[in-house]
Formats: structure tokens, sequence, C-alpha cells
């Protein structure tokens, strides 16, 4: 595989933390790539193939044996490199769209600002394992506690991830808006405070303002 990841314009990625609207958004996006003709494939990580669904039930599911922050690293490396042979290539291969919820600017947040991981270990991952940039991330900003409060009531049990404390989330948040503050080219940030119907408009803003620019 190439050293250098490439950017694949038709490959759009939602991301943010819990409760900031990404199953909305994505609907949203679906819609507007669907209004144009084109055909979407709608996948999320970790998972999107039956061997990283059950990788992702690993990551998710709570241990009595508790996951080093490297096993949780591969463990979604693993992941994603059979999601990315199976499913995204081919599909962009064959002219399609492809929109996931989550991809590796997760990895960054999550395993690197949130669990401490050296960036520079999940970027040779990345250049490794991955060799695919979006074109186009959605990143929907939202407050920890307004995130946590609106999953609250259906999180009765929270996953392995979920039961983390504030701070991690915190340092999650913060790891995403760095690498978006890094790459305006790639990112657009969303106000995900708005109400679902002011989200919604933005997210449709935004990816019609990029399919133009693909036209
Ligand atoms: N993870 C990782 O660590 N490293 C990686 O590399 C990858 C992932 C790829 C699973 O992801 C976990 O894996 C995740 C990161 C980690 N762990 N956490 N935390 P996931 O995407 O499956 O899990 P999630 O982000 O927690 O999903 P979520 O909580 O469902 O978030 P969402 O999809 O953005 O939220 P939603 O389902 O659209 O909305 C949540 C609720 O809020 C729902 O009741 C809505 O009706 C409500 N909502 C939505 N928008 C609004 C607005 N605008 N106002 C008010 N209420 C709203």
């Amino acid at each position: 595989m190439s050293l250098a990841p490439i950017r694949h314009p038709h490959f759009v990625t939602l991301e943010g933390g819990e409760g900031a609207g990404k199953t909305t958004a994505l609907d949203v996006i679906r819609e507007a790539l669907q209004a144009r003709g084109h055909e979407v494939v709608v996948t999320r990580e970790p998972g999107g193939t039956p061997l990283a669904e059950r990788i992702r039930e690993l990551l998710l599911s709570r241990h009595d044996e508790k996951l080093a922050p490297e096993t949780e690293l591969l463990l979604m490396f693993a992941a994603r490199a059979q999601h990315v042979r199976e499913v995204i290539r081919p599909a962009l291969r064959r002219g399609a769209w492809v929109l996931s919820d989550r991809f590796t600017d997760s990895s960054y947040a999550y395993q690197a600002a949130g669990r401490g991981i050296d960036e520079a270990f999940v970027a040779e991952l990345e250049k490794r394992v991955v060799g695919i940039v979006p074109g186009l991330t959605l990143l929907l900003d939202l407050d920890v506690r307004e995130g946590r409060a609106r999953t609250a009531g259906r999180d009765l049990f929270p996953d392995r991830i979920e039961s983390e404390h504030d701070d991690f989330f915190e340092r999650v948040r913060e790891g995403f808006r760095k690498r978006a503050a890094n790459d305006p080219q790639r990112f657009r940030v969303i106000d995900a405070s708005q109400s679902p119907a002011q989200v919604g408009a933005a997210v449709e803003r935004a990816v019609d303002a990029w399919l133009d620019t693909q036209a």
C-alpha cells in the first residue's frame, strides 16, 4: 500500500462526540447525494463488514479484563483495514459515494487525544493500513455534557467507551477541534447545539457547497 494516504473527493465522513446528532446528519447527506443521482453507500466505524462488526462488539462490550489503549487502537485499525478493503475502496472504484459515520479521525481523537497514545503511531497506522482520507469531513461539535444529556435516557447500559468520564470526552472534543483547525480544507465544523432542523440545514449547505466544487 502507498505510504501517502490519498484523499478521495467522493468519500465523506461524519465525526463528533456522543449525542452530537450524526444519525440525523447522515440522512440529510444521503438525501442530498441521492437527489443529485449518485449511488450512496452508507457505512459506519467501528464496523461496516460482518467481521468488522464482530470487532466492534469486542470493542464496545464491557470486559472483566481492562482493554489496554494499544489493544483498543489496534482493534479499531483491524476493523478499519477490513472496512476499507471490503466496502470503501470497492464502492469508490465503481463510482459510488461513500458516507461513513466515523473514520480515522475518531482514532486520533479517542485513542490519541483521549487515551494518550502517540499521534505519530496513529499516523503510521493510517499510512500503512488505511491509505485513504475523506475528501470532506463534517465535525458536529457539541458540549460534552449536552451530548451526554441527550443520550442519557437511551443508554440504560452505557457501552465500554460511553462509560468513560467527562474529562476523557473533553480531551476527545479538543482532539477533534484541533484536527479540524489544522485541516480547514477538509473539515467543516457544525455547531451541533442548534436545533435538529438548524443542524440539518447547516449540514445540507456544507454538502451542497462541496458537491458544487465536484460538478
Ligand atoms: N471510536 C473510537 O474510539 N475510535 C475510533 O477509531 C472509532 C470509534 C471509529 C462507537 O461509535 C464508539 O467508538 C464511540 C467512539 C468510538 N464511542 N463513544 N462515545 P458510535 O458512533 O456508534 O457511538 P456514538 O458517537 O456514541 O453514537 P451516538 O451517541 O448515537 O451519537 P450520534 O449518532 O451523533 O447521535 P444521534 O443518535 O444522532 O443522537 C443522539 C440523541 O440526541 C437522539 O436521541 C437524538 O434524537 C438527539 N439529538 C440529535 N440531534 C439533536 C439536536 N440537534 N438537538 C437535540 N437533540 C438531538
